[in-house]
């Protein structure tokens, strides 16, 4: 008997609570077991001291793609996972995806089981990418899918090989409403993108900037807005993935506003970079391509501005990396995209990496500093309890509470970094891919040790990785929970006006 682990002098920050200095973790069978003043230590407990930093739970990157097929030259499980764990990300939710060719969803996610089985240095779960929802994936194989834990879709309304229309899109909703499934969905107008992109190809704009050119606000006004309709109708929470302008999370505080339960998540690359960084550098004409996601980076910095409030005020449940990233420089000289010397935009697969950066980069701004955004408790809400509960993780993850698994991040204490913080460069992070796009830029702190069930797995003070890739382990997922609108748990049934005709 006796406690495995206690964690000692810091400052337990949870969703909703500052702790003072002084209330110790006492861990147990990985998992934590009590929160209190003096813990009886046993001769068998470990004890870990915070040295006055702040604790919080360990980070959940609802967003992530790790060895998807349409990324060969990006990261796997492994790089990606202790990309994470270096970065105090504890558990993953990563994508698998079906191809528009498959009519069983079942061999889909046994593929990527074993892309990420004893592979991975941190927890993890898979999201399904649904391109081909057939009544009997709909109706046969996705309770299935929630018997194995794997509870949440996502849906892209673009991208030819991917995107669904909207009688598509209606059926995964209805489904949704049957099921309780949570389903997450890219907004972007396809034929609106396509028509400009046709247009930009022939007057030979073909440079990464024109990326940006190509996927213009209104379209992803637009799409948010129409499935924001869709939800309505159908009474069917989602989560609209990866927001990048106020135009469009807009219509989704508005919904909020209204009780429905519409939730949206936005990503670091939205808080920090505009579209100028797709134009390269002076030393290097390409280096635009390192900056290319979908949503694409934004022109005007009030879009940034936008997004931080949505993080603060609550309209973001999620904030998630969206890790996405392929390495820039191949053999020979070759950059990302180029072909024959000439760099099209549109070879180069959308995304950037951040795993590793995304919890140092928003806790840079957390706190009650001048320049702070949004508070501790907010902080560990929008990167670690809410996105636990959407995607069902509840009572699992994304807690420092009795029963939960004992995952959590040790900082250093404020000022232990002091003047401008510490730099980001490519060369300390764990990622397989080349660069960063937040190179250079300072941070405030930094994960000192991360935990995961109640093992450190990263101590940056004493040889960084602790973990091995067999450390990660799939967890079972329930339903999601919805934390906005009408947030009593219900997935279904209660939306205002008349909706009689459903029953
Ligand atoms: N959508 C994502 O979720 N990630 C990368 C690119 C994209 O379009
Ligand atoms: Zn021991
Ligand atoms: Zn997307
Ligand atoms: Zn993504």
């Amino acid at each position: 008997t006796g406690f495995d682990l206690v964690v000692t002098n810091g400052i337990v920050v949870t969703a909703s609570e500052v702790l003072s200095l002084g209330i110790e973790i006492g861990i147990k069978d990985g998992q934590i077991s009590c929160l209190g003043t003096s813990l009886t230590r046993s001769p068998h407990t470990h004890i870990i001291d915070a040295k006055g930093g702040i604790v919080t739970p360990g980070g959940v990157d609802s967003h992530v793609h790790f060895a998807q097929d349409n990324s060969p030259t990006g990261d796997n499980f492994t790089t990606g996972s202790r990309s994470a764990i270096a970065g105090g990300t504890t558990t993953v939710l990563a994508f698998a995806s079906q191809l528009k060719t498959e009519e069983s969803v079942l061999p889909c996610i046994q593929n990527y089981h074993t892309r990420a089985k004893d592979l991975s240095y941190c927890d993890y779960s898979f999201h399904l990418i649904l391109t081909n929802p057939t009544p009997k994936i709909m109706s046969e194989e996705m309770p299935l899918l929630i018997k194995q834990g794997i509870t949440s879709v996502k849906l892209y309304m673009t991208y030819e090989p991917m995107k669904l229309g909207d009688s598509q899109l209606l059926d995964v909703l209805m489904a949704a409403r049957a099921l309780g499934f949570t389903t997450m969905v890219h907004a972007e107008n396809s034929d609106i993108i396509s028509l400009i992109t046709n247009r930009l190809e022939a007057k030979n704009h073909t440079t990464p900037y024109f990326h940006a050119i190509s996927r213009p606000q209104i379209a992803e006004n637009e799409a948010t807005y129409r499935i924001i309709s869709l939800a309505e109708l159908t009474d069917t929470p989602i989560l609209i993935v990866h927001m990048s302008s106020e135009i469009a999370m807009k219509h989704v505080r508005k919904a909020q506003t209204r009780m429905l339960p519409i939730h949206a998540e936005t990503c670091p690359q939205y808080l920090f970079l505009l579209s100028e960084r797709l134009k390269g550098t002076e030393q290097d004409d390409f280096a635009g391509a390192k900056c290319v996601c979908s949503p694409p980076l934004r022109h005007d910095p009030n879009d940034l501005e936008a997004m931080w409030r949505g993080v603060a005020n609550g309209t973001f449940s999620t904030f998630s990396s969206d890790h996405a990233p392929s390495t820039y420089d191949h053999a020979g000289g070759k950059k990302l995209g180029v072909k024959d010397g000439v760099m099209r935009y549109r070879n180069i697969p959308n995304g950037v990496p951040g795993v590793e950066t995304r919890l140092p980069l928003l806790f840079s701004f957390a706190g009650s500093k001048p320049d702070s955004r949004l508070g501790l408790p907010r902080f560990v809400q929008i990167t670690s309890s809410d996105p636990a509960k959407l995607y069902g993780l509840e009572g699992v993850k994304g807690n420092i509470a009795p029963g939960y698994d004992a995952d959590l991040v040790i900082w250093y204490p404020d000022n232990h970094f002091p003047g401008t913080g510490l730099q980001i460069e490519q060369r300390n992070l764990h990622h397989a891919v080349d660069y960063t796009p937040y190179e250079g830029m300072r941070v405030r702190n930094w994960p000192r040790i991360t935990v995961l069930r109640g093992e450190v797995k990263w101590d940056r003070e004493n040889g960084g990785l602790k973990g091995t890739a067999k450390d990660g382990q799939f967890i079972k997922r329930s339903l999601g929970r919805i934390v906005v609108g009408r947030t009593g748990g219900e997935a279904r049934g209660m939306m205002e006006g008349e909706r009689g005709f459903w029953s």
